[in-house]
């Protein structure tokens, strides 16, 4: 039987299709496009796509601002399309997982249309709706993740709204049962089309706390830039109110019951949160609410070996058996060849990084592009669509230089983005002149490149099980080594990543025998000596038991 757990452990590819690839020419990436691209995808060596949104949706945030959950946006096609990527995906043996943006939709969409009008319409309690304070300020000192208040004054309604994004994205009140068993129904049309499972946008976000109060101030977690700390000083809306935490997991015990009545399906929910790893923990935890969930621990700038040390054993204390999706990019973040390597990124710490992604315990996420170590794009201001972007400039560039378009083709003024001879008009974002000769055409022809590193990397981690079922256990922590044991059964492999541009050694386990280093997986910089590994810098081993 098909493996009923090929998320458990299995390689997703995360596609931002606005900018995967154009099929009409339009300059904007669409599903046509994706299937088009697949066979890479496959050749790459991933098990699953996931689909950023391609909704019916004004574009205010891509997509991420729905104004239908079951169409397809005529800027990226039809369903039909999107059927056909679905076969194709299937034909090729990739798992097809899509965004679901469940807490907020966009204003334009018919629901928040109604509820806006009055206060007594069918749909009025489907949105979070407060009534001002005595002196016309907002209800309580939520803030937006993207600035300002979470709260917007609607002049006809004469009542504010809560949105924790875009106002252009009120937040669906799930207190609300109406609401939650409508987008139930939206998850399941997708479900009959054959979708293998979901990426939950802002999974923890559903609910906010129904008595509005006021959020603390937040004292300030390790690892929180200083960007988000700026934007929300009083953390996540609901969050600090456990309270309304409970009415979360049961959402999402719903969703889960849904997804059980079709076999082989999975959820990664997005933990964007001031405890993030304790959040993945409680959702993936118990096999019946998520089955993998990401927070942002890996994707900020922080990559030390005892700060990678630190996120991974506060995750295996929380876990108790919940199961992490690891990625190292998104399209909301820098790209980390530039977030983790500066300007000019080292070759050997993509490699190293990779390797390490793909030997953690969890299912890994590689961003589109990554495995092209593509770096940041620099784009002007006046080039730049993310309204995120454009709000926090200067001190937070947006996000728009993680989304230029894929690099097919070098020799192409758009790099191949867009398929057709005569294009209509330039890309959405421009392509990067930094992208050019990293084009994946270029990188397929270098047997050295890391596209075929990825590619090996992938191929030789299929056959390593402990790799992707086994337990693990963290060697103690090294000022420049990451180390751990990846064990299943009697099959041990010790992991060992030197995060330093300094030679580093390292001891085998003391408990350990006689050892070996493991051969092609590609990584390379570290030799053993006698019980000694020595690393280069950026280098590191996978060495087996023997
Ligand atoms: O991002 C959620 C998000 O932005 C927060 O989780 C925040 O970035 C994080 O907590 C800060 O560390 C999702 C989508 O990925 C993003 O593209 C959308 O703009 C957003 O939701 C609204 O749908
Ligand atoms: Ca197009």
């Amino acid at each position: 039987a098909a493996n009923n757990n090929w998320w458990r452990g299995g390689v997703i590819y995360q596609i931002y299709p606005r900018s995967f690839a154009d099929s009409n020419g339009d300059g904007i990436g669409d599903l046509a496009g994706v299937t088009a691209r697949l066979d890479y995808v496959a050749q790459l060596g991933a098990d699953g796509i996931w689909l950023s949104p391609f909704f019916k949706s004004p574009m205010k945030d891509f997509g991420y601002d729905v104004s239908d959950y079951c169409d397809v946006d005529p800027m990226f096609g039809t369903l039909a399309d999107f059927r056909a990527l679905v076969e194709r995906a299937h034909a090729l043996g990739l798992k097809v997982m899509i965004d679901q943006v469940l807490s907020h939709s966009a204003d334009q969409h018919p629901w928040f249309v109604e509820s806006r009008s009055s206060k007594d319409n069918p749909k009025a309690d489907w949105y979070v709706w407060a009534d001002a304070k005595s002196d016309g300020t907002p209800p309580n000192n939520w803030l937006s993740i993207f600035g300002g208040s979470a709260w917007q004054w609607d002049t006809r309604r004469c009542q504010y709204y809560m949105h924790n994004f875009l106002t252009s994205q009120p937040d669906l009140n799930f207190h609300n049962p109406e609401v939650q068993d409508a987008l139930l129904g939206t998850v399941k049309f997708w479900l009959d089309l054959g979708v293998d499972g979901y990426r939950l946008d802002t999974a923890n976000f559903y609910f906010h706390d129904a008595k509005l109060r006021d959020n603390p101030p937040r004292g300030r977690p390790t690892g929180e830039d200083p960007a988000v700390n700026a934007v929300n000083p009083y953390g996540w809306q609901w969050h600090k109110h456990d309270k309304s935490q409970p009415e979360n997991l049961v959402f999402l015990q719903r969703l889960r019951t849904l997804l059980d009545e079709y076999p082989n399906t999975t959820m990664v929910g997005e933990i964007g949160d001031d405890d993030g790893l304790a959040r993945v923990a409680e959702y993936t935890q118990g096999g019946d609410k998520l089955h993998m969930a990401y927070c942002f621990d890996l994707l900020g700038s922080a990559h030390s070996a005892p700060y990678i040390h630190s996120v991974l054993e506060r995750f295996e204390q929380l876990a108790g058996g919940g199961w992490p999706c690891w990625a190292l990019s998104n399209h909301d973040v820098t790209r980390f060849a530039t977030r983790w390597g500066g300007d000019t990124p080292n070759p050997q710490l993509l490699r190293l990084a990779a390797a390490m992604q793909m030997s953690l315990r969890g299912s890994p996420c590689i961003y589109q592009g990554d495995e092209l170590g593509l770096p940041e794009a620099v784009i002007a201001f006046e080039d730049l669509q993310d309204p995120y972007g454009i709000t926090m400039w200067p001190e937070f560039k947006g996000r728009d230089g993680c989304r230029t378009p894929m690099p097919w083709q070098a020799s192409a003024d758009d790099l191949g983005f867009s398929a057709v001879d005569v294009v209509t008009s330039k890309p959405w974002l421009p392509v990067a002149h930094a992208h050019q000769s990293l084009a994946a055409d270029v990188q397929a022809q270098q047997p050295d490149s890391l596209l075929n590193f990825y590619r090996q990397l992938l191929a030789w981690r299929k056959q390593q099980s402990p790799l992707i079922n086994g337990r693990l256990q963290l060697l103690p922590s090294h000022p420049q080594v990451l180390a751990f044991v990846r064990s299943e059964g009697a099959q041990q492999i010790l992991c060992v990543f030197n995060f330093s541009d300094a030679e580093a050694t390292f001891a085998l386990p003391a408990a350990w025998g006689e050892a070996a280093l493991l051969p092609s997986s590609g990584l390379d910089g570290a030799g053993l000596q006698g019980r000694t590994l020595v690393c280069k810098p950026w280098g590191g081993a996978f060495v087996a038991a023997v």
